[in-house]
């Protein structure tokens, strides 16, 4: 910005009410023209801009609208959020705002003109097509601080030496994608993909410490977390990458709806469909207010409660449950916990924080169940598509998403957790057909995420233990 200086851009962003603002250059008078119809041709429909006009001997004069510039002639338009300011060029760069006194006449439509703001108007800064002299100054800009619409006092006619208009778009710098990622992994490219596929594909518990396969048939992955945070689409999304169109084994719901009423455990198979992987998703009913699965949880973590347990009955899952497995094995147990959240539930500025309170100090309580046997554990927090439009539309931006990241040192925040246990996830919620590569990046990433923290929790916890069957199996 020739005219702004970085003080000037925190005022105005103070001034608007909100940081993190990016200013993009739509027009500059002195490289574009002082022409109303390259102005509009420019401007028109661009959602929030700045006006910031320089003059010769530094001052600086402007004016923001929330509305976007329109080749029309309307006297009138409404925006409550319009502000003008005046900075001076003295030293000390102090700007004032002047703010919108009449919102039903804060700017005005004219195809003829440059941008206008305020009825009479207060500030209207060209007509036409503006010649310039032989040295360069335009002729006839004026500008007319009157005070009509904007709460300012009445300056006088000023006919001044213009030295630039510039039009900025004004937009919010937390969907902006940084340069660098905030995160290296994964990149989002082939050789990905193809690392990520043989790694989970080819994994069996304990695989790299020399414990052979079958000593332990798989790891247990358990979802908890909130009605309709999408735990069950999860699991669709993992099974839908192996088989390359989209499957819902598990029954996903609506918006709050309640779909899961029992404890499932998904064996997923392999691409090829010829043999089990070596880890199970094993999903819950989600927690809402005055409902948690407390009572079944320390049973579930130490692999007592069979597949298909329902969740809503009576009595905790006990001896008298059928199927309920009284000597669970190491293969029967816990061996992850994700807790599962929706970044569409969140929001600093309204108070709301993934979670209700109620909800929140439900997953307190299991947390501390876990936490008592060393279960390692992650989040994910899904649908970072509503988060972000950007991840929306390209889910590899989640990598480098700034919002995204907010999101993610909020959750762990929020779950008392190290930030590297978050995991941002996008899911195959609407796409009929096979999910893209991009997807399923994300998704197998995840997941061995999810395999690597349950071996690194049986390697520190029975390494030992299994490799001495093993030397006295093969003795
Ligand atoms: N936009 C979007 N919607 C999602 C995502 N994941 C899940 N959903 C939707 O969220 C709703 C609830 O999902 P569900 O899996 O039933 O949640 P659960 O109760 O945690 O099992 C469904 O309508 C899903 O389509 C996501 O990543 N993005
Ligand atoms: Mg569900």
């Amino acid at each position: 910005m020739s005219s702004l200086t970085p003080l000037d851009k925190h005022a105005i962003e103070e001034f608007i009410g909100e940081s993190s603002k990016c200013f993009t250059k739509l027009y500059s008078a002195k490289e574009n023209g002082f022409d109303a119809g390259v102005f509009h041709q420019k401007c028109d429909n661009r959602g929030p801009t700045l006006t910031v006009i320089s003059d010769t001997e530094g001052h600086v004069y402007g004016g923001y609208t929330s509305v976007s510039w329109q080749s029309a002639f309307i006297p009138q338009v409404y925006d409550r959020d319009a502000f003008l300011f005046y900075r001076d060029n003295g030293s000390v760069q102090n700007m004032e705002k002047f703010s919108v006194r009449k919102c039903e006449s804060a700017i005005a439509y004219d195809q003829t003109s440059g941008p206008i703001f305020g009825s009479e108007p207060d500030l209207g800064v060209f007509t036409g097509n503006v010649t310039r002299t032989h040295d360069g100054t335009p002729h006839a800009v004026s500008l007319k601080f009157k005070g009509a619409s904007y709460m300012m006092p009445s300056y006088p006619l000023l006919d001044l030496e213009v030295e630039d208009i510039v039009v900025y778009s004004v937009t919010d710098s937390r969907y902006n994608l940084k340069a660098l990622p905030w995160r290296n992994e994964p990149s989002f490219d082939n050789a990905c993909l193809r690392t990520l596929f043989e790694d989970v594909e080819s994994y069996w518990p304990l695989k790299d410490f020399g414990v052979p396969k079958g000593t332990v048939q798989y790891v247990n992955i358990l979802f908890v977390g909130p009605i309709g945070a999408g735990k069950s689409t999860f699991i669709n999304t993992v099974d839908s990458v192996f088989r390359g169109y989209a499957t819902m084994i598990a029954i996903a719901g609506g918006k709050g709806k309640c779909m899961t009423h029992r404890y499932r455990q998904y064996h997923l198979t392999s691409s090829d469909n010829r043999r089990y992987l070596h880890f199970r998703l094993c999903d819950t009913r989600g927690l809402e207010d005055g409902f948690s699965i407390n009572k079944d949880f320390d049973a579930i973590l130490e692999g007592h409660v069979p597949d298909k347990y329902n969740f809503d009955s009576l009595p905790p899952a006990a001896n008298m449950t059928p199927g309920y497995r009284r000597d669970p094995q190491l293969k029967d147990k816990i061996h992850c916990v994700v807790y599962v959240l929706d970044a569409e539930k969140y929001s600093p500025e309204v108070g709301i924080g993934f979670t209700t309170d109620d909800v929140h100090n439900q997953i307190i309580d299991l947390q501390k169940k876990h936490d008592q046997r060393g279960i390692p554990q992650l989040i994910l927090l899904n649908k970072t598509d509503f988060a972000c439009p950007l991840t929306k539309k390209d889910t590899s931006a989640v990598n480098r998403s700034e919002i995204i990241k907010k999101h993610c040192l909020h959750a762990a925040e929020r779950l008392g957790l190290p930030p590297l246990t978050v995991l941002p996830m996008k899911n195959n919620f609407f796409e009929t057909t096979a999910t893209s590569d991009e997807m399923a990046i994300l998704t197998l990433y995840n997941v061995r995420q999810m395999l690597r923290a349950a071996d690194a929790y049986l390697r520190v916890n029975f390494l030992d233990e299994l490799r001495q069957e093993r030397y006295e199996t093969s003795v």
